[in-house]
């Protein structure tokens, strides 16, 4: 009888704690992923999941860091940029020839691209913010954005948990 109390309390954390749980994990898996364009842009913008899945999409065949050939969907990278106002196109001369893409993942790994390698007008190979790989949404270490760059030899700039574009000027 002596222990009453204490295991009335130990009752009360283990349903705190799984109530806890049980609102954790939802939380996590449900709260949408917020994509940021910024930088030297006329229109910095930040982007939710449902604004980027209603973007045009595209699909690209390319190998995997597995080597098996794999179908990614997503939005071309250039025209996310082309939404925060990145100079391109005609506009790709001159200073803006000193521009560049950051690219950021959640665990802050970054890669660079320069824009003739992301414009139509330049580029042969379409370079994607895949949101998809075979018909599925992408696994949670991968997703929900990830660069894929189809004709590139290694999968190195192939960020993972993309979290923000950012453009900049060379020096
Ligand atoms: N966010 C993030 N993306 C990343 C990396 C990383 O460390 N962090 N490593 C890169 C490297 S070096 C390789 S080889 C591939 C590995 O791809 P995989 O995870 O599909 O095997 O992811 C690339 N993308
Ligand atoms: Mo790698």
């Amino acid at each position: 009888m002596k222990n009453l109390p204490v295991r009335i309390f130990l009752t009360n954390r283990a349903v705190l704690i799984l109530l806890i749980i049980l609102w954790a994990v939802p939380m996590r898996s449900w709260a949408q992923a917020v994509l940021t364009i910024s930088g030297d842009v006329t229109k910095p913008i930040t982007l939710q999941e449902t604004e980027v899945k209603s973007m045009p999409h595209i699909e690209v065949t390319a190998k995997d860091h597995d080597g098996k050939e794999h179908r990614y969907a997503g939005v071309a990278l250039v025209d996310l940029l082309k939404q925060a106002g990145t100079p391109l196109g005609g506009e790709l001369r001159g200073k803006n020839l000193r521009k560049f893409v950051l690219v950021k993942g959640a665990d802050e790994y970054e890669v660079l691209f320069a824009l003739p390698e992301l414009d139509p007008d330049f580029a042969t190979q379409t370079i994607l913010l895949a949101d998809a790989v075979d018909g599925a949404p992408l696994v949670p270490g991968a997703g929900p954005y990830r660069v894929v760059v189809p004709e590139e030899k290694r999968p190195t700039r192939w960020v993972r948990n993309v979290k923000s574009i950012e453009v900049r000027l060379a020096l």
